[in-house]
């Protein structure tokens, strides 16, 4: 029998059977496991085989993991060489991000949209709190939204505070399974108490009981949307990992540059110093934009050259 996962604490596992049926669920022992360097062997969003142990259903296995179409993962903290799987099986991302408190920085947005294409996953960018964006941030905007735009991903500009510009959003999340990733204070949480408001996920960061520190559950969990498709939500995560990025490889994930490098004199053409590089060719004409070709050198100098 297949459900697929909504959330994951680590030890067990909320589930839903295709016939809509929710169970914890526990993983029996072996599971036939596709992601060795995981440091979780289920991550929200993959699809399993369960069984029901007992009669009175309250005992249910996991046993097997189908395969992934995709996935998101970072690496784990302790050990460089094994990722950490946030959600698998999605559609596409939505980065949310704020050009005033807090602001996102152009960086910030293009390490997750290279990442996203390094999963190869659809990104979208939607910029919240357009209610407190002067002139300056809405030109900032414009700029931002014509140059990504330009490269093929959609761009789009809201207020969750006073429920403005949501109903593009609403389609474009509508029969999909979406991740929403973004800085802490851009407004996460608000977006999915606006999309579930009887869940009353709390904004801002919550004092744990013991109210000597600030607790934040890191846990993503899946929600139903009720025009069908589902929202993925994870708290804790601040950026997709560039994990196990080569420098070589960087460029691909640069749509406007993968357009132009067939034209490099050299094949193995990095597109910082080379002759006969039509990247940079491109960037001089104003075709690629000199932003993000900024973007791409400061990643391309900070990815560690050693390799295991
Ligand atoms: N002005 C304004 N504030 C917002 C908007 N959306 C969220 N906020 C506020 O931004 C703060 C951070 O929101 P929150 O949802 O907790 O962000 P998260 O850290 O990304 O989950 C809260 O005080 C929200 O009330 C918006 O559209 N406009
Ligand atoms: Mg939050
Ligand atoms: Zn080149």
């Amino acid at each position: 029998m297949r459900a697929r996962v909504y959330k994951s604490t680590g030890s067990w596992y909320s589930i839903k059977s295709e016939e809509g049926v929710f169970y914890q669920a526990r993983i029996k022992g072996i599971v036939k496991l596709d992601n060795r360097s995981s440091t979780n062997p289920i991550a929200v969003g993959d699809w399993v085989e369960y069984e029901l142990e007992d009669a009175d259903q309250k005992s249910v296995m996991i046993n097997t993991i189908l395969d992934r179409h995709n996935y998101v993962a970072r690496q784990s903290p302790h050990n460089k060489r094994q990722q950490h799987i946030i959600a698998s099986n999605l559609d596409q991302s939505i980065l949310l991000a704020t050009l005033k408190s807090p602001k996102t920085s152009q960086g910030f947005i293009d390490r997750f949209l290279i990442s996203c294409e390094a999963f190869h996953i659809p990104a979208v960018i939607v910029f919240n709190k357009s209610d407190i964006y002067g002139e300056q941030e809405m030109e900032v905007y414009e700029t931002m939204k014509e140059m990504y735009e330009a490269i093929g991903y959609q761009v789009f500009l809201i207020s969750i505070e006073n429920k403005t510009g949501l109903d593009p959003i609403h389609e474009v999340i509508k029969n999909k399974t979406t991740l929403v990733s973004g800085h802490s204070g851009v407004g996460k949480s608000s977006f999915i108490n606006y999309l579930f408001p009887d869940l009353d996920i709390n904004t801002q960061e919550v004092s744990d009981w013991s109210g000597k520190g600030m607790h934040t559950t890191t846990f993503a969990q899946m929600y139903d949307l009720p025009t069908g498709g589902s929202v993925i939500d994870t708290p804790g995560m601040r950026e997709l990992g560039l994990a196990n990025m080569d420098k070589e490889e960087l460029a691909q994930y640069f749509p406007e540059m993968r357009a132009k490098m067939h034209g490099c004199q050299f094949n193995n053409c990095q597109h910082i110093n080379e002759p006969g590089c039509a990247v940079k060719a491109a960037v001089e004409k104003g075709i690629i934009s000199e932003a993000r070709f900024f973007s791409y050198v400061d990643l391309w100098h900070g990815i560690e050259t050693f390799k295991y």
